[in-house]
């Protein structure tokens, strides 16, 4: 049998291509608490990020950025899945979860800073308990299930108390699962019961290698293979998206355990600034999926039902229009580093082994600014 003969797993959806409501006995209780604004504030989100993204793009276009990672297309996974975390749940990103970022209060354009080479990170991963990126693919998931068996052991699942149970959740590709850390990480998080939610936004391409280059069955079934409730998802569905997170995330705060979530969804844009996808894609296959934006599918909902008025949409052109303004002003701004910033952040606390490498290299480059060059270099 081929894969494509194999039965299909359900794929959980709330919101049809066409922006059709649709029933589902297990999910839509989940999500019976959002009314129309909730709705519209989704909506919002999701113009925000695709705004940045154009900006960063073009950023990078301009020479502003080294390099970008577009999430285009990814914005309900993403959204959708980052509204439903509490603050104290933990977030281990690769290094296209903008839209994940913006759910979690970060200014996006310490995003950039990274792509535009002038600082390892970006921002500090205490402040909106959101890990720096990860560029090494799949490395993270480990952390995550790690970092969630240390959750475990302070006694932060199961209390029963809503501001204190913890979840972590680990943000992969597709390409990902076929990493041996990834599948350590699973073997991990299950024998362990880890409060962690493995997050796969399957979107159909790993750079130039389709989904089917990298598995002989579904996705989902790869969690399933190692014991851990697996949910597949339509992750152009934004409202789907939050129903199944919801419940992953309650299952992991509450001493359930792990879930693996496969969010179907694609790429669609170019993997990263430096990809051409024309190369290794046809352009029928990224028009069957322009018709499942995941942007179209809830304004379509909402316009039916005359729950998305002028002046809202208004709104949210100008605040996509300011956060436009405010990433173009800010990158140009952005100046590299003093050299001895890349001492920082070697240990959490002084070391004196580091503190000795930055007095020499102090002096090091004090020897350039001797008098007989002015100080030039
Ligand atoms: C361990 C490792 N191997 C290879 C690479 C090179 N690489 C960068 S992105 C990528 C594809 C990742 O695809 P996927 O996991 O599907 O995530 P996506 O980029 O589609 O979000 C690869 C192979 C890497 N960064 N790390």
């Amino acid at each position: 049998m081929t894969p494509t003969d194999l039965p299909q797993p359900e794929l959980v959806q709330l919101l049809t291509p066409a922006g059709e409501r649709v029933e589902h006995p297990a999910y839509s209780p989940r999500v019976a608490h959002l009314d129309a604004d909730a709705l519209r504030g989704l909506y919002r989100d999701m113009v925000l990020v695709r705004r940045f993204d154009t900006e960063a793009t073009a950023l990078q276009r301009q020479g502003e950025l080294g390099l970008y990672a577009p999430l285009l297309g990814q914005e309900a996974a993403q959204v959708g899945s980052g509204r439903a975390l509490a603050p104290q749940d933990y977030v281990f990103p690769s290094y296209r979860e903008h839209g994940v970022a913006h759910t979690r209060g970060l200014d996006l354009t310490d995003v950039l800073k990274q792509f535009r080479g002038i600082d390892h990170g970006g921002w500090d991963p205490r402040v909106h308990n959101f890990h720096l990126y990860t560029l090494v693919i799949g490395s993270h998931t480990l952390h995550a299930t790690g970092y969630a068996m240390g959750v475990q052991r302070d006694g932060l699942v199961g209390t029963g108390d809503p501001a204190r149970d913890t979840a972590v959740v680990a943000y992969f590709g597709d390409g990902a699962t076929s990493q041996g850390d990834t599948n350590e990480a699973l073997v991990f998080a299950a024998v362990n019961n880890a409060p962690v939610v493995l997050f796969c936004q399957n979107n159909q391409w790993a750079i130039s290698e389709p989904t089917d280059r990298q598995t002989r069955v579904p996705l989902v079934e790869r969690g399933r293979g190692f014991g851990v409730p697996s949910v597949r998802v339509d992750g152009n569905d934004v409202l789907a998206v939050h129903a199944v997170t919801l419940e992953a995330l309650e299952r992991a705060r509450s001493g359930g355990g792990p879930t693996f979530v496969e969010a179907y969804t694609y790429r669609m844009g170019a993997h990263t600034t430096s990809d051409d996808p024309t190369r290794y894609r046809s352009s029928a296959e990224e028009e069957e999926w322009r018709a499942k934006d995941p942007i179209d599918r809830l304004r379509t909902h909402l316009a039916s039902r005359g729950e998305l008025p002028e002046a809202f949409l208004e709104s949210v052109n100008a605040d996509a229009d300011a956060l436009g303004r405010h990433v173009r002003a800010t990158v140009h701004a952005m100046r590299p580093p003093a050299k001895d910033t890349m001492f920082d952040h070697v240990y959490g606390s002084r070391n004196t082994v580091v503190d000795t490498e930055r007095a020499w290299f102090t002096e090091y480059e004090s020897a350039f600014d001797d008098a007989t060059t002015g100080g030039a270099r």
